[in-house]
């Protein structure tokens, strides 16, 4: 056989090919006996770019516990599909002029290609695309049961706006009052959308958290997203006017100087005096520019508007002023707040600004309120009547009770989480199935008639108007009522690119089912997913929306689990020197950072640039990219290669190479164990240098367990050797075990210096302490020391024992 030979180079390009159209027919049992890992990658969207080495590192990763799994003994699914829907699908396309089906079609094969490259064990045949009529059918149907049971409603509110993407945007696809895609400014429209009532959800969507292995960085952004305030309502009455108030602090009710309602707020025509109609207007129609969340930022200088009316505080009677500000939004709480200046930042602001009175009604219990800034922490109530001297929790209990009594208020809890709007004004994406009959209202297309195939058309370009461009293909709008019968219209707008994927997990196990989304038996033997590998970018939106679905599904007996993704583990960002910033940044095209995978895979081969990116740095951080580190990963691999296949270092074991690879086995199942593959790689990187010193001989036995091992990151080398030296194939061997006894004890070389100098090594057992170490250290150069006094000892463990002298 061809390496038989001594030292036979390391040629990947030479056997990749072979063992890559072997894995490509990798499938998983079907059978179900066996217990199952359901490892998933967040499914790419297929960009006209194709894969940077950045993208490689979450499949990478989810592809080492994948493949650990599976010789664990699992039947492991990994699946790979597309989710092709979208505005930045149909954004490239505008731009090169292609229909979004031809260029979406074209990036899959892209991407496909360029997936297989990296060796995953996918099964090609659970493969899905959310564009698939087949698959969005599924989509709609799903719509369909959440409008049925009145989840999906429609509105006119103001909503996002995007003037460059032409389309409404949910909130989270806000960012910093700018479009999440293009970056252009968001603008509020008021426009008819579907919108879905994931604040149903609020509270569910919340405890549901607790249950999940994720990380808390992810769970909090959730948190906060959702928003949970516990508080009152208060009622502040005038004899022709009432204004109820949202409050977390009721307790500071003796404080309250002011009232402000948000600008947007209903009966604002009927509190607004003639005197002050003019001012109103003016500050109404410069607030309506700004974004919702943007209002919110504390930084910005706090602005507003008397009203000219007042209403009167509950609990002492004294008269407060109304005031609008866009500090206060419309769609939180009742859009009224109190303003108590002496505890609240933004109503301090806002009193310095207009000169209304600060009253002091907390006392802190140590420091000193020095009056320059509101103050926000604990303390006791002072100047509050009858509730004067108790503490805030009491406070808050006592001064809600009365509030009740005197029928002014009641208790409430409140959520930032916002309604779902759910429909966007554009070609590319699930028509949204509903059909609109004069007599029957707004009624869903029946199963029978799935999917509302998303017609071909010549100008898809968005209209801008507020209507989709499927607005304009009249025989497809006309259509007959599911119910009468009598002429209706269907419905123009299309789904958000979010809807494909807040369900395909539960496409995965049987992509190609005609007649129903999902098998139940799948779902129990398959769902939840066991690992969810992805981007953090994705903590809120999609993770958000995919658990929102789960939940409505397994609340309307569809699934046998209300949580989705068991553990998540979101990878860190690639990021390399970008010669048009100076700066290291996120690899990117814009950025012109990334660097092509398929290069360094001709340069390489696959096993370095796995391998690679695994060892760039902890799997959850962002990592730099460098040229160089391909080479040191290159040089492994070669000399790993070279060993273990020159049969002069065949034969039978000493002890203590056997211990060293026991201990290297355990080293190494426990690092990937804790999520740290990147020290796992040095593991083997000290096992190789250590037997390639000592000249070690390797049995059979621990060649094919080193090789098992770390066949996870190195697929192709291990399975050539091992197929090559023994006839062996890798996908059917058992993950190795090591003995925890022989795993334990190893020797380790130590280095021992003199003022830096290295004059000695010994062999030490890593059992030893430190001063049994420094002990035999010092025995091993008696000549050296004979004549001097050691001044310092500096001890590394397990390495080097340096005296100065
Ligand atoms: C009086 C008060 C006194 C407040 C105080 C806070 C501190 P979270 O915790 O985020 O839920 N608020 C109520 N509705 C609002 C709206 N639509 N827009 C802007 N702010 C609003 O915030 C609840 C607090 O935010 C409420 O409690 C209210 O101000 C304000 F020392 O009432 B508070
Ligand atoms: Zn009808």
């Amino acid at each position: 056989k061809y390496f038989r030979k001594l030292k036979v180079e390391y040629k990947p390009n030479n056997i990749e090919k072979k063992w890559q159209d072997k894995w490509q027919n990798f499938k998983v049992d079907n059978s179900k006996t066996k217990p199952k890992y359901y490892c998933l990658d967040m499914f790419p969207y297929p960009s006209g770019s194709g894969l940077h080495v950045g993208h490689w590192r979450g499949y990478v990763f989810s592809d080492v516990y994948s493949r650990r799994k599976l010789l664990e003994g699992y039947n492991v699914l990994h699946p790979m599909g597309w989710d092709a829907f979208g505005l930045p699908a149909e954004n490239a396309a505008l731009k090169e002029g292609i229909h979004p089906k031809v260029s979406t079609a074209r990036n899959i094969a892209t991407f496909k290609k360029q997936l297989q490259e990296i060796g995953a064990i996918y099964d090609w045949s659970k493969e899905l695309d959310t564009t698939d009529p087949n698959y969005y059918k599924w989509t709609q149907w799903i719509f369909t049961k959440m409008f049925k049971a009145g989840l999906a409603y429609q509105s006119e509110m103001p909503i996002n706006w995007c003037s460059s993407c032409l389309t409404g945007l949910a909130n989270e696809e806000v960012i910093n009052g700018s479009c999440e895609r293009c970056g252009s400014n968001v603008e509020q429209k008021k426009i008819r959308q579907w919108v879905l009532q994931i604040t149903k959800y609020a509270e569910k969507l919340l405890t549901g958290l607790d249950t999940l292995n994720w990380s808390e960085r992810v769970k909090s952004m959730q948190r906060n997203w959702i928003g949970k305030s516990t508080g009152a309502y208060i009622n502040f009455k005038n004899k022709d006017k009432e204004i109820k108030v949202f409050t977390t602090c009721p307790d500071t009710i003796y404080g309250v100087s002011f009232i402000v309602l948000a600008p947007e707020y209903k009966e604002l025509d009927s509190i607004v005096t003639n005197e002050q109609k003019e001012l109103v207007a003016n500050y109404l129609k410069a607030a309506a520019l700004k974004v919702e969340r943007e209002r919110l930022i504390d930084t910005k200088e706090k602005t507003g508007v008397f009203t000219g009316s007042y209403v009167f505080n509950p609990i002492n009677n004294q008269p407060i002023g109304i005031y609008v500000a866009d500090y206060v939004l419309a769609h939180y709480g009742t859009g009224a707040v109190m303003g108590v200046p002496a505890h609240c930042q933004r109503d301090f602001d806002f009193a310095k600004k207009y000169n209304l009175p600060i009253i002091q009604v907390i006392k802190p219990d140590l420091e000193v309120y020095d009056h320059t800034k509101a103050y926000e922490g604990d303390g006791r109530l002072i100047n509050s009547g009858n509730f004067t001297g108790l503490n805030l929790v009491e406070a808050k209990t006592e001064i809600i009770k009365y509030l009740i009594n005197i029928n002014a208020g009641q208790e409430h809890t409140s959520y930032k989480l916002r309604d779902w709007i759910f429909s966007r004004q554009r070609y590319w994406g699930e028509p949204i199935p509903l059909v609109h009959c004069l007599k029957c209202g707004v009624v869903a297309v029946p199963d029978s008639q799935l999917p509302v195939m998303l017609p071909e058309v010549e100008k898809y370009e968005p209209t801008g108007t507020g209507e989709s461009p499927l607005a304009g293909i009249d025989e497809w709008v006309n259509t007959n009522c599911p119910e009468c019968g009598e002429a209706a219209k269907r419905e123009t707008n299309t789904m958000p690119q979010w809807a494909g994927s807040c369900w395909y997990f539960l496409r995965y196990p049987n992509p190609d089912l005609k007649n129903e989304p999902f098998l139940q038996e799948d779902l129990k033997y398959w769902l939840p997913v066991d690992l969810y590998v992805g981007g953090i970018e994705h903590a809120i939106l999609h993770l958000l929306y995919a658990r929102f679905y789960t939940k409505v599904l397994f609340d309307l007996g569809y699934l046998p689990f209300d949580e989705p993704f068991t553990q998540l583990f979101n990878q860190g960002m690639v990021c390399k020197l970008s010669e048009k910033t100076g700066h290291v940044e996120k690899m990117s095209k814009s950025k012109g950072n990334v660097v092509n995978p398929d290069e360094i895979v001709k340069k390489y081969g696959v096993d370095v640039l796995r391998m690679y990116i695994l060892f760039m740095g902890p799997p959850e951080l962002d990592c730099e990219w460098q040229d160089n580190g391909l080479e040191g990963i290159k040089r492994f691999i070669n000399r790993l290669w070279s060993y273990l296949l020159d049969d002069t270092n065949h034969g039978a074991e000493t002890e203590e190479t056997t211990r060293r690879v026991h201990y290297f086995l355990k080293e190494f199942s426990d690092r990937l164990d804790n999520y740290k593959p990147n020290t796992a790689i040095s593991a083997a990187m000290e096992w190789l240098n250590e037997m390639i010193d000592k000249k070690a001989k390797l049995s059979k036995d621990t060649i094919i367990k080193v090789l098992t091992t770390l066949s996870i990151m190195v697929p192709y080398l291990a399975s050539e050797i091992l197929e090559n030296l023994y006839s062996i194939n890798l996908l059917e061997q058992k993950w190795p075990s090591y003995d925890p006894q022989l795993a334990e004890l190893q020797t380790i070389k130590l280095t021992i210096q003199v003022n830096g100098k290295t004059r000695n090594f010994i062999n030490i057992n890593n059992n030893l302490d430190e001063q049994e170490i420094i002990d035999l250290a010092q025995k091993s150069i008696p000549n050296y020391l004979k004549d001097s006094t050691i001044k310092k000892t500096i001890y590394v463990p397990l390495r080097l024992v340096n005296f100065v002298v």
